[in-house]
């Protein structure tokens, strides 16, 4: 298989000056016409342009002149014009292609969806467009001219001509093709505008379909928000005109920081209270804000090759959590990103697809868009900050912006920069981002009743595929101290782990006090240590550091959880912990409802396996349910009060206090539906006014087996509604009982409006099942065969929707031999299917190597 190195990296020989495109859409014959102005970098050479098989080539002109056909050749996908054609000094290659969108069903370069001409080109889609130098170190500006017959006409940058039936765009700021973007359709925008901080006037429009204008209007709000904020935190300020963001109904990504004209997944943009969840506006809020500091992090900036996405997506991705906590709780956010971090990307490290933050190879760079990337992407930019202290971190992302603003730029360019702003050397710092694998940190404690206490940490990394050994890495440690009595005695002290074993000693204290370790979750890393029931219940309610705290809450869980599992006692501490904690009217809502969430089945078989326990997913199922019910018998007068105290009057507000309630409320709700039959979920139901509240009691309604009459009735009232029908395809799978999971799955998917090519639809439908842990692991096969049946046909279809959901099979080597040699069929009847794509192949063969 063609694999790519980050080692065979070599600069394009030609330097692209100014791209000009003219483009005359129509559904099945869109003519695209390119004038490349290029100057040989050196010597005289080939030169490669990429494409597609999907291009036919009209006509071909160098200077104007046609090229001797014999210097002209298709190589495999590329176009290739002999050196012998090509002038030694600066020329313009001039080609015409001709393309169909309306036969592009991959969403990779131009397409349609809902009539409407869009473009996805991140990674490699521009190839699909014209013949380009279709790599992220080419960049140059450019000049495009539309014709078509829609009202609406938008590409990147600023407006030159806007008439009917033609638009001309003009983005002065060079980018590679990556970052190229048109749309085409009958859409309407909702309208404002921002004044930087240096007064430049830039109209803003969120572009939607006509009658979905009075969802867009919390897009708008969050862009305004996310362009004030780049301003005062990282002085950043927009450079464009005008800043145009449409939604598309038909996309493979959440959405796509194109320059000046961002493309986002309708579900990104589109809300309202009746139909979106707080969890779903959250998250528009910190998408919107991804995508517009891309502007920095990632279009002014750049990566050199796509073997550095974390450049840009870590970075972004960090920003955007920043952004988050201010906006909203920084706490409660710091422990939802961490759950992410865990549930994504600890997962992925501990099978077959781990790979660096920085990986230096590849088969096809659509698989790369991984958790690892970006979350841990984001998690090691956080450590980088806490070693060299904000001021530090500060100095060294202004020198980023000062020194490479317009560059194509490396991970070691970043890191060149802390060092230069900071003067630290970050040679040990650097394996965080190519050594794959998530550290185990094993903490041991010694105390001598001098009021000394030393702990001593040891680091080790299990192999990764590809690579067995795994130096020492750098850690910074985050640990502060409690006293017998509850009070903090040590403030946060930042420990910096650089060797495989190392001590630190705590001088001068009175008694021996309780260790509160990796505060803030301060390194991407597990922490083992030797600690009872009762000092996590402890440090459940005393630590002062609000991660360390729900940490507590979260192992005390889950050391009950995996004996119950593994078919011992347990619970108890638990039990009484979380009463104590959730009567804890000092605590944020949020906070609350973080700690009385359960972890989750997957989360739940993550820490056996990290152990050396072979999960049981039945077991594990039953445990967890077992729990719940006994908190809710507990507790069952405590949870019912939050349930009342919690419900928000008045009309709804999508801001973190009222989200706080409903998420307590919820939580109260999910555990008293154990024991009330689901009464309270078949009221909230029928009553709220907001779909935050309906999700949740369909959730449970589902659970009790009572969701039948709910489930009608959310179709009879949104059956036209996509979004909403998103969410009703993929409760049912996932609320299911295990047993039944798979053949629902596949009976929705028989449905007419299981419109699969959607690639929302079908990740609904898919990653539904996937998240009932137990029924997509169901003993006999049922949720291996289900799931890889709809791989094969989609990968046909869109080969990147395939290959992404085909992770949800990343886990298989941590189970039984049954489960073991069932999922492993069905990887191998994927990995043997005639026509399989490159995204799907790489994909399964990495899992079944
Ligand atoms: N660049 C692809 C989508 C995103 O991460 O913003
Ligand atoms: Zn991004």
């Amino acid at each position: 298989p063609d694999k790519r190195f980050l080692a065979d990296y070599r600069p394009y020989p030609f330097i692209l000056e100014q791209t000009t495109l003219s483009f005359d859409l129509s559904p099945d014959a869109t003519r695209v016409k390119a004038d490349l102005a290029l100057k040989p970098r050196g010597g005289a050479e080939d030169l490669e342009l990429d494409g597609g098989k999907d291009l036919r080539l009209m006509s071909i002109l160098v200077d104007g002149t046609a090229p001797d056909p014999g210097h002209v050749r298709r190589d495999g996908e590329c176009l290739i014009i002999a050196a012998a054609a090509l002038p030694d000094g600066p020329f313009t290659l001039t080609s015409e292609v001709e393309i169909d969108p309306s036969a592009n069903t991959a969403f990779e370069g131009l397409y349609i969806s809902g009539g409407m001409f869009c473009t996805q080109c991140e990674a490699e889609g521009f190839r699909h467009i014209t013949f380009y130098p279709d790599r992220p170190d080419v960049m140059a500006p450019f000049h495009v001219t539309i014709r078509s017959d829609k009202p609406v006409i938008l590409s990147n940058g600023n407006p030159v001509r806007q008439e009917e039936g033609l638009a001309e765009w003009h983005d002065p700021w060079p980018k590679p093709a990556y970052l190229f973007a048109l749309v085409a359709g009958d859409l309407v925008a909702i309208s404002d505008s921002f004044t930087t901080k240096s007064g430049r006037d830039a109209a803003l429009n969120v572009w939607v379909r006509p009658g979905d204008e009075d969802r867009a209007g919390f897009a708008m709000e969050s862009l305004i928000k996310s362009m004030k904020w780049d301003e005062d935190v990282y002085g950043r300020e927009y450079d464009l005109d005008v800043f145009n963001i449409v939604a598309v109904d038909d996309f493979n990504m959440g959405a796509m920081e194109n320059k000046g004209l961002n493309i986002f997944n309708s579900k990104l943009v589109l809300a309202s209270p009746e139909t979106a969840t707080d969890a779903d506006y959250e998250r528009i809020e910190g998408v919107i804000a991804h995508e517009y500091f891309h502007n920095w992090t990632g279009n002014r900036i750049t990566c050199r090759d796509w073997f550095q996405l974390c450049l840009k997506e870590g970075l972004t991705v960090f920003r955007d959590q920043q952004f988050t906590s201010d906006m909203r709780s920084a706490p409660v956010k710091r422990i939802g990103d961490v759950q992410t971090l865990r549930a994504r990307q600890f997962r992925e490290d501990q099978g077959p697809l781990a790979h660096p933050v920085r990986p230096e190879e590849y088969e096809e760079i659509n698989n790369f868009y991984t958790a690892t990337v970006y979350e841990k992407g984001a998690e090691v930019i956080g450590m980088l900050k806490r070693l060299v202290g904000d001021d530090g971190y500060a100095k060294a992302l202004d020198l980023y912006f000062e020194r490479h603003d317009g560059d194509a730029a490396t991970i070691e360019d970043w890191l060149k920069v802390f060092e230069d702003a900071t003067g630290r050397d970050l040679a040990q710092f650097k394996r965080w981002y190519t050594d794959a694998g998530t550290p185990h940190l094993k903490m041991t404690e010694e105390w001598s009743d001098d009021g000394r206490l030393i702990l001593n940490f040891s680091q080790h990394t299990p192999p990764t595929p590809g690579q067995d050994e795994k130096p020492p890495r750098v850690i910074p440690i985050a640990v502060g101290l409690i006293g017998p009595n509850g009070d903090e005695v040590a403030a946060t002290r930042m420990l910096e782990m650089t060797e495989a074993e190392q001590s630190f000693t705590f001088n001068d204290l009175g008694a021996r006090p309780v260790v509160s370790a990796l505060r803030g979750f301060s390194a991407p890393v597990i922490l083992e240590r030797q600690i009872d029931n009762a000092t996590r219940a402890f440090l459940l309610a005393h630590d002062t550091d609000p991660f360390a705290r729900w940490e507590a809450g979260r192992d005390l869980a889950l050391s009950a959880l995996t004996a119950l599992a593994q078919g011992q006692e347990g619970g108890g501490e638990y039990v009484d912990a979380i009463g104590q904690l959730a009567a804890d009217a000092s605590a944020d809502p949020a906070f609350r409802a973080l700690c009385l969430n359960l972890p989750g089945e997957e989360e739940i078989a993550t820490r056996l396996s990290a152990s050396g326990i072979t999960p049981d997913p039945d077991a594990i199922h039953m445990a967890r349910n077992g729990l719940a019910r006994r908190v809710a018998e507990a507790h069952a007068d405590l949870l019912s009060s939050l349930y009342d105290e919690m419900a928000v009057s008045g009309p709804y507000s999508p801001d973190a206090g009222a989200a706080a309630r409903r998420a307590l409320r919820i939580a109260a709700l999910g555990l008293l539906n154990r024991i009330d039959r689901g009464d309270r979920a078949e009221v909230l139901f029928g009553t709220a006014g907001n779909m935050t509240e309906r999700m949740a009691a369909l959730t449970c309604l589902i659970r009790r087996g009572r969701g039948h009459a709910a489930l009608e009735a959310l179709h009879q009232q949104f059956g036209d509604n996509r979004l909403v029908m998103d969410k009703w395809f993929a409760v049912q799978p996932m609320a299911a009982p295990p047993e039944d999971a798979a053949a629902i799955a596949r009976r929705l998917s028989e449905r007419d409006d299981f419109d699969w090519k959607n690639p929302n639809r079908f990740r609904s439908l898919l990653g539904g099942l996937a998240a009932n842990h137990a029924g997509f692991h169901a003993e006999d096969g049922a949720g291996y065969d289900f799931t890889a049946d709809w791989l094969m046909r989609m990968d046909r279809v869109n080969p990147q929707i395939a290959a992404r959901l085909s992770t949800a099979f990343e886990t298989w080597p941590r189970y039984d031999a049954d489960r073991r040699s069932r999922a492993r069929a069905a990887l191998e009847r994927m990995a043997g299917m005639e026509g399989i794509s490159r995204n799907l192949r790489e994909m399964v063969s990495r899992m079944i190597a």
